[in-house]
């Protein structure tokens, strides 16, 4: 999913094909080795570069700082190593000779060697993979002669079955360009790329780009979130487009969520036209400020706690908070964005078991592959308010970012686990009680748990001068204002990415010819809330 972050550009680029091992997780988790003592504290957020875009003295690049990703299954095979995968077009299984087809993960692909087999006949392939030297991925072998890099997909098979394979396999149709001629009378209209100027680069993910476009009709300004359809190739990448989509309509309604625009595509692209928040990520504040005022972080981790009910309530998990996905707007109040994350339809005492998030910021329940629900944005809050206050990642190991053993997943999930939170001493009664409750490893007792769930937020003594009614219709004022000079100031977007040359790289025949374009029908998309008020312009 898109984790625009700072000077970890090209780390996060890569991280899309990276995997982790769940087999070496488990190994974490039986592991009784001691943690290191803690020596020098170093800091996530070092202050102040010593020229834009430079990494600022120490800047720790290390574990903390890795984005959200999903682990995916993987099943082993006489060196073969299969995920599995939709097929769209003609795919025949190179054990049985059948055709593979059907809605749902179908069959199965060797990532080396490319071999495709239908799912039940994956254990009896004979053939040892070609290709074994490709790309070495930590598989190991289970006692079924499967095994799983992330619990994510191993239990979600069981939490979210699969759709009945139909009757018929479903056949490929390329998109039907929407024709103004094809609309209903007093439908509205769609959008395309030719509507909108692209003005500056103002983020980049894994997967996405992120612009500062202009309207032309309106001259109103908003982001865009560009995402090459070429990544977004198997079943997974494709329903997080389609839950990004649904819960940006689900979050139009609240002053804490970035809201949709309109959503159309090209035959290379897809583009989320979104609320343009000026003020830049949380992120980027906090490396300029070390640490906040016990007041400051109180009010967003107020606002950010209604943003989080607000989705809680509408079924959705949102798996992904973290200082980068927390927006700031001109006056300073908080908005959350990237919704690729989340899990929704998610009913009170429903739990899901998708291994996913960002490594920092997972709570312990997801690590123990245990099945979880909305705990586990309490628990990132948690550790969100703790980086606000304190400056660092509760997790934050001394040298762990020079000590190759120390900078390693397995090893912060290890942290996580086991390893007692200390709450600074600076910190007061209520904020070190507040930390602890959201901290709290086992999501029974997490604060927001309990049966009275948010409204043990609502009360609770650290959030005492929070007036909660005000706050949700943004009538109290924040802490602080980003500064800014105009409406398209840019100021506080990382220099490396808005001196970045904004333009889209022309379309490659050979690229498109290999796109399956009926995975994307029906992306277009126009929010008649924010149509209505650009008619008013
Ligand atoms: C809206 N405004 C500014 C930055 C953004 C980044 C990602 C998604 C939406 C955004």
């Amino acid at each position: 999913m898109l984790n625009i972050k700072h000077s970890e550009v090209s780390r996060r680029t890569k991280e899309r094909d990276c995997i982790l091992n769940v087999l070496d997780l488990l190994g974490v988790l039986c592991d009784q080795r001691k943690l290191a003592p803690r020596r020098r504290l170093k800091r996530v957020f070092p202050n102040v570069p010593p020229a834009p875009g430079m990494p600022c003295a120490g800047e720790d690049r290390s574990i903390y700082r890795r984005g959200a990703r999903r682990w995916r299954k993987l099943y082993r095979v006489n060196g073969h190593i299969f995920q599995a995968k939709r097929f769209n077009r003609r795919a025949f299984c190179a054990f049985c000779q059948d055709r593979i087809w059907g809605l749902g993960r179908q069959g199965f692909k060797c990532i080396q060697c490319k071999l495709l087999v239908h799912k039940k006949c994956h254990k009896l392939v004979q053939k040892p993979c070609s290709n074994e030297h490709v790309d070495p991925v930590e598989v190991k072998d289970d006692a079924n002669g499967e095994s799983t890099l992330g619990r994510a997909s191993s239990v979600r098979s069981r939490a979210e079955p699969e759709p009945p394979l139909p009757e018929t396999p479903p056949a490929p149709a390329p998109p039907a360009p929407v024709r103004p001629e094809d609309l209903e009378p007093g439908s509205q209209r769609q959008y395309s790329l030719e509507d909108f100027e692209l003005i500056r680069v103002i983020g980049r993910g894994s997967y996405a780009k992120v612009l500062m476009v202009e309207l032309k009709r309106t001259k109103r300004v908003y982001a865009m979130k560009v995402i090459k359809k070429a990544l977004v190739t198997d079943d997974e990448d494709i329903d997080w487009v389609q839950t990004e989509k649904h819960v940006f309509e689900t979050a139009s309604n609240h002053p804490f969520l970035v809201g949709l625009h309109s959503c159309f595509q090209t035959p290379s692209r897809l583009f989320f036209v979104i609320e343009f928040v000026r003020g830049g990520d949380l992120m980027f504040h906090m490396q300029r400020q070390r640490r906040l005022p016990e007041e400051h972080a109180r009010f967003y981790a107020a606002e950010i706690s209604l943003a989080l009910h607000f989705l809680h309530e509408r079924g959705v998990i949102y798996r992904d908070l973290k200082l980068d996905n927390v927006l700031l707007d001109h006056e300073g109040h908080i908005k959350l964005t990237d919704y690729g994350m989340c899990k929704e339809g998610v009913r009170p005492g429903d739990t899901t078991s998708t291994f996913c998030g960002t490594p920092n910021y997972i709570a312990p329940e997801i690590l123990r592959g245990e099945e979880y629900g909305f705990s586990v944005d309490w628990w990132a809050l948690g550790v969100l308010t703790y980086e606000m206050l304190a400056g660092r990642s509760p997790f934050d190991i001394a040298q762990a970012a020079d000590n190759p053993d120390q900078n390693t997943e397995d090893y912060l999930f290890q942290v996580i686990l086991e390893k007692t939170i200390r709450i600074p001493r600076s910190l007061s009664v209520k904020a070190a009680s507040v930390l602890k409750g959201f901290l709290n490893k086992n999501p029974v007792e997490r604060l927001g748990c309990g049966e009275n769930g948010f409204l043990d937020i609502v009360n609770h003594p650290f959030f005492k001068s929070i007036e909660w009614e005000m706050l949700e219709q943004k009538q109290v004022v924040p802490p602080f204002k980003p500064r800014l000079e105009g409406e398209r100031d840019l100021a506080n977007f990382p220099p490396e990415f808005t001196d970045e040359p904004v333009h889209l790289t022309p379309d490659n025949d050979t690229v498109i010819a290999d796109i399956d374009q009926s995975e994307f029908e029906g992306f277009e998309y126009v929010n008649p809330l924010l149509m209505s008020l650009e008619d008013c312009v």
